[in-house]
């Protein structure tokens, strides 16, 4: 990355936690006319710009509309790079098409992540059936039995619904439907410490990597097919 393109990146970062929508939009446009790459973009500068965001909240700094300023700000900034990323996550195919169940779990309502996964999955050329935001246990079960997907991913951003995310799998064990799909789960609440401790089958930290383990995931299921 050249020194003009870094600064461009780190500039933009700032606008976003200046919520200045204008700059944002502005510098993404340019970044995009200097080939950088849509999903770099979008998982460095403005991930990272909502992280900071996050902590501002923590610290008194920010509240709860600057918050939601902010996703919105993060969405308009989406609807230039979402086709760019659909292009480029299209060159990540896995080794037999996945059915994916998503959803962020109840209590929940933070979608911005679970919806870039899902994105960027699909266009990898797996099928995606989002289940949307305040998924609770009951639902994720009903759409294992409709859909029978090979995946369940679930997301979430706090820690109490990162909680509720074991008992979640607790359930799908109960129903006699654990060993039918593999489970995963992300977001900023969980680390992959989390993920083993409850029993889950992978992790990721962001939406690449979550494509890098479904891909893994399915050369799994293809070898054992074989
Ligand atoms: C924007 C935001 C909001 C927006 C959400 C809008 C929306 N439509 O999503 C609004 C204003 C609604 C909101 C509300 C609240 N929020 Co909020 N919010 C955020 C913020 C600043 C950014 C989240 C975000 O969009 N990040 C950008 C995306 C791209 O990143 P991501 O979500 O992490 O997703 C990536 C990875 O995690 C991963 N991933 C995500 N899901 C999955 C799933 C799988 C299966 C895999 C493999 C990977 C994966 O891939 C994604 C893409 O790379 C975070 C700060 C933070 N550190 O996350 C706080 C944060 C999550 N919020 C927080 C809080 C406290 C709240 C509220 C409780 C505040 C309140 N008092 O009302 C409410 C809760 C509402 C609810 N019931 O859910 C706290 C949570 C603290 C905690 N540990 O519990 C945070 C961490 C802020 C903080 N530092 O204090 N929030």
């Amino acid at each position: 990355m050249n020194e003009e393109v870094k600064e461009l990146m780190n500039k933009l970062k700032e606008c976003l936690v200046d919520l200045d929508k204008e700059c944002v939009l502005n510098l993404v446009k340019k970044l995009l006319e200097k080939n950088v790459s849509a999903i770099e973009i979008v998982l460095g500068p403005l991930s990272e710009a909502m992280e900071e965001i996050g902590k501002l909240y923590e610290d008194g700094e920010y509240f709860i509309a600057e918050l939601m300023e902010a996703a919105e700000i993060f969405k308009e900034a989406m609807k230039i790079l979402e086709p760019l990323i659909k292009s480029e996550s299209a060159k990540m195919r896995g080794r037999k098409k996945m059915r994916i169940v998503i959803g962020t779990v109840k209590g929940d309502i933070h979608d911005i992540g679970k919806t870039l996964v899902a994105v960027m999955l699909q266009a990898a050329g797996h099928e995606v059936i989002d289940l949307g935001v305040d998924v609770d246990s009951k639902t994720f079960i009903e759409a294992i039995e409709k859909y029978k997907p090979d995946i369940v991913a679930m997301s979430a951003l706090l820690t109490t619904t990162a909680r509720y995310m074991c008992e979640i799998i607790r359930d799908i064990e109960k129903a006699g439907l654990r060993d039918k799909v593999k489970i995963i789960v992300g977001g900023a609440a969980t680390t992959k410490e989390f993920a083993e401790k409850i029993g889950a089958d992978g992790w990721s930290a962001n939406a690449i990597e979550a494509v890098k383990l479904v891909n893994k995931l399915s050369a799994e299921k293809d070898e054992a097919h074989e």
